[in-house]
């Protein structure tokens, strides 16, 4: 299958760019490189060391014989050129990975907002639209979010992978429909998932586009076989308060010696994925991708649910590290259930990793081998979602 990748040098792009292209695929990365500007901008770079995208490209050629194409292209801002690279490389599927994803970076100021919006509603809807244009019957896989939910909403009742089976009253009585689960954004960035979902609903209906969203939960982990290959090859470790999430956060905390920073009482409970999990999923989306005249295709990408008090109980049992609870910088509920369907990709194979399964030490090691890369003064989220909140003092010693 020939695949373009776009956002295929990020955190979850890199390590399936070199997953579909070991299965033998034809993969090209198209990206922006912006993630790597916005490590300039926050002055703090990924606690691995990753290499330019040349030289990840020529080490894995040198390695595997594969050839893994690149293109330096915006998304949100170069229509015509994405248009005539479709009409040029003719690609049976697209995998879309390319939108600013962190929730405390949309929300750090006025600008990082609109940024988010224009970069990602842009970049969505410039795909959709150049795949129509193009004329090309090409199957999307586009990675959204659990975020598109909210975290209450259902309640105690699970919920459903994308759809909603709802009872309407008329004056004949009740009629059933399915609608698209009720969208309850915590963060500019989530909000942008949720319209991207509408631009999703749209096409499939007006153009017949065949579209996957896969709502993935917090992705955790860092390395895949391919990536561990070689140090060159290395996947990227966000760490700092912005782009850092929670499971890889606490355990480079404890590598370092910082105390976990647990944000308010760590009764969130979030949705969670290992790396090679989502490697694996995008995979067996692509090989699934829905018929013609479909509606999108949701699944929940997600493995396990945990409260972010336990991992960090957890963490601090396997390394003796200190629990900070500090001032929460986000608005979100202090304590959550969540009980999420996620049946379809067991379905069609996914045999799931677990945090049980040792990979926890993994991370850990990475992160012990790379710890003095690290810099604690960007470690405490300083983000905050409305002006006044309070935000949480250095807690390194020194
Ligand atoms: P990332 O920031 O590491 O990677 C995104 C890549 O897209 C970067 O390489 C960036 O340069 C590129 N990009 C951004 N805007 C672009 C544009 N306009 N044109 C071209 N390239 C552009 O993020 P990630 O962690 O790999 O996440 C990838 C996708 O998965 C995102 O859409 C994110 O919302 C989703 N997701 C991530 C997680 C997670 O925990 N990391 C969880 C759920 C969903
Ligand atoms: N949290 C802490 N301490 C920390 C960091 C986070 O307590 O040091 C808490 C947050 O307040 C939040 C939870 O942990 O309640 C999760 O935060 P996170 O930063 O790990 O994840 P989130 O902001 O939700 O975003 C990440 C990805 C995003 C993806 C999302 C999936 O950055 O791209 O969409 O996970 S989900 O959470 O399922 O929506």
């Amino acid at each position: 299958m020939k695949v373009l990748v776009l956002g295929g040098d990020g955190f979850c792009g890199w390590p399936t760019s070199l997953h579909l292209s070991d299965l033998g695929h034809d993969v090209t990365i198209v990206d922006n490189l912006s993630r790597r500007e916005i490590d300039l901008e926050l002055e703090v770079d990924s606690l691995t060391p990753i290499r330019p995208i040349g030289e990840r490209r020529r080490v894995w050629q040198t390695l595997t014989g594969k050839e893994i194409g690149f293109v330096h292209l915006d998304l949100a801002t170069e229509f015509d050129r994405f248009e005539a690279l479709l009409r040029e490389l003719r690609p049976d599927a697209l995998v879309h990975f390319a939108e600013q994803r962190a929730a405390p970076y949309s929300m750090r100021s006025t600008a990082a907002k609109r940024y988010t919006v224009d970069n990602n509603v842009r970049a969505t809807h410039n795909v959709l639209a150049a795949i129509v244009d193009s004329g090309l019957d090409v199957a999307l896989v586009h990675l959204g979010t659990m975020g598109v939910y909210g975290y209450g909403w259902s309640g105690s009742a699970p919920i459903p992978e994308g759809y909603l089976t709802v009872k309407v009253p008329t004056p004949d009585g009740d009629i059933e429909r399915e609608i698209l689960h009720p969208a309850n954004p915590g963060s500019v960035y989530h909000l942008t998932k949720t319209l991207d979902q509408l631009l999703f609903a749209f096409y499939c209906a007006n153009d017949q586009l065949r579209i996957t969203d896969l709502h993935q939960g917090i992705v955790w982990g860092t390395q895949t076989p391919q990536t561990a290959l070689d140090e060159r090859l290395i996947n990227r470790f966000d760490y700092d308060g912005d782009y850092g999430t929670v499971l890889n956060r606490f355990l480079m905390q404890a590598a370092i010696g910082h105390p976990l920073t647990v944000h308010g009482t760590g009764g969130q409970t979030r949705a969670f994925i290992h790396i090679r999990d989502t490697v694996r999923c995008v995979q067996i989306a692509l090989e699934n991708p829905p018929v013609r005249g479909d509606k999108p295709l949701v699944f929940n990408q997600v493995t396990e649910v945990h409260r972010v008090r336990e991992l960090a109980e957890l963490i601090a049992k396997l390394t003796g590290a200190e629990v900070a609870f500090l001032p929460n910088p986000r608005r979100e509920a202090v304590e959550n259930e969540l009980n999420v369907s996620r049946e379809k990709f067991l379905a069609l194979g996914l045999n799931p990793i677990f945090l049980s399964e040792g990979l926890l030490e993994e991370v850990r090691e990475v992160a012990l081998r790379y710890k003095d890369r690290a810099d604690p003064t960007k470690i405490i989220a300083r983000s905050v979602w409305r002006q006044g909140m309070e935000t949480s003092p250095d807690l390194m010693r020194s």
